[in-house]
């Protein structure tokens, strides 16, 4: 009876250690992190963030970016607007190089001023055309279809010897010289996109293409400038027309200042245009991929008329009439000298030429990052200097190292 007894001490006590191992090596294996740490000072502080500053203490400084404290300006620009648009005549193949453009305009201006896109195609803009482009811009997007009439021949063109136009200039390798859609293209950005129904809630238009770059950031509303300043029409580039494309447009166009002398404005831009008082055209002309307008001005009597006698004369079909030169002729015949704009600080890029503002304290300020060695400005194939001397504006400082 003895032996059971100490036997049975025996499990017990067996039992006892078992039972006080299996809470020393399960207490173990709790991580020591999840219980609280000791406080000195007694406070329940380990349930705040460990970021949250204390009071009268100083921060540490930030290893990384931002390296400043300065705020960023307001994402939008107090003030009233003006009554304008962005305009883009677009396949809907090119969504992916216009959404480029949309990007650039947006990010150096438009996201402070939220301008309104106008969208205009001789076809049908598909779904993923207007979810693209309406998700980009910050303004209202209107999509426009051209009317049949807008972009087809006129009866009064010969159709056989516009075709053989185009055989000739495809054989001399003249760029988009053999191209019905090209000639449909300069033909209606000539004469009927400020017409569109959709363009005649707008007093103001900025042109934008597919695939153009903006260098540095624009801080303020172009188009009030233009309005206050009385300007009508602007430029950032301009440059010398291929002679081939337009042969006998400044015989079309003498022909339409002699029959209507009353729209040829006092103090124009003549000297821009030719060198000889009128005689001949320099071809010279405002390249209008970009292009900030009054559209009360295209659609003015002077203009239409200007337009049609154009037209007329066939030689967007007969030739290869672009129009660049044909805006630039009106602006620089039908508009006072005054009314004329070079932004300069609007840096801008259309393959194959750069505007890159001359001045480097400009280019800093503005975060441009145009390389100002690509400046097309100076170069002897720009007539920019041109447009200087013809307003007797003095050149900006350093533009003799651009040249
Ligand atoms: N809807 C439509 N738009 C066109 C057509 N052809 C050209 N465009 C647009 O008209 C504008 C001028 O055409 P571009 O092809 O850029 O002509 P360009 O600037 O002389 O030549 P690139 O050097 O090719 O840019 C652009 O906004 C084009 O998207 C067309 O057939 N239909
Ligand atoms: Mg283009």
């Amino acid at each position: 009876m003895a032996g059971h007894q100490r036997y049975l001490r025996y499990i017990i006590f067996a039992l006892i250690c078992l039972i006080l191992l299996f809470f020393i090596s399960s207490s173990s294996s709790v991580p020591s992190a999840q219980w609280p740490s000791y406080k000195p000072d007694g406070a329940n502080e380990a349930e705040t963030s460990p970021q949250s500053p204390k009071e009268g203490q100083e921060q540490p400084k930030p290893t990384t970016t931002p390296s400043d404290n300065k705020k960023l300006p307001p994402a939008t620009a107090p003030g009233d607007r003006m009554n304008a648009t962005f305009v883009t005549l677009a396949r809907n193949s090119d969504i992916w190089e216009i959404a480029k453009s949309i990007r650039h305009v947006e990010d150096r201006f438009n996201r402070k001023f939220n301008y309104d896109w106008v969208f205009l195609n001789d076809d049908d803009f598909d779904d993923e055309f207007k979810k693209v482009t309406s998700a980009l811009v910050s303004g209202k997007t209107k999509y426009g279809k051209i009317p049949k009439e807008h972009w087809s021949f006129p009866d009064f063109i010969d159709q056989d010897r516009a075709a053989k136009v185009r055989e000739e200039m495809k054989e001399k390798k003249i760029i988009y010289g053999d191209s019905i859609s090209y000639r449909h293209m300069c033909r209606y950005e000539s004469g009927f996109f400020f017409r569109h129904p959709l363009m005649l809630d707008y007093e103001w238009y900025w042109r934008v293409e597919p695939s153009i770059e903006l260098y540095c950031d624009i801080g303020y509303d172009t188009f009030k400038f233009m309005s206050e300043n009385n300007k009508k029409y602007s430029f950032v580039l301009s440059l010398y027309e291929y002679v081939e494309t337009i042969p006998t447009l400044w015989d079309a166009v003498k022909n339409f200042t002699a029959t209507y002398p009353q729209h040829v404005a006092e103090g124009n831009s003549m000297k821009f245009l030719s060198d000889d008082d009128g005689k001949t055209y320099n071809h010279c002309h405002f390249w209008s991929n970009f292009e900030i307008g009054n559209l009360n001005w295209l659609r003015s009597e002077a203009y239409i008329d200007y337009f049609n006698s154009l037209d007329k004369a066939g030689g967007f079909f007969y030739e290869r009439w672009g129009d660049a030169p044909v805006h630039s002729i009106a602006a620089a015949l039908m508009l006072k000298k005054e009314e004329l704009h070079f932004f300069n600080d609007i840096a801008y890029y259309h393959v194959p030429f750069t505007h890159c503002p001359t001045g480097e304290q400009y280019r800093l300020e503005h975060k441009c990052h145009c390389n100002p060695k690509d400046n097309f400005d100076w170069n002897g194939y720009s007539c920019t200097s041109r447009f200087f001397e013809t307003n007797g504006m003095t050149k900006p400082e350093g533009y003799e190292q651009e040249q």
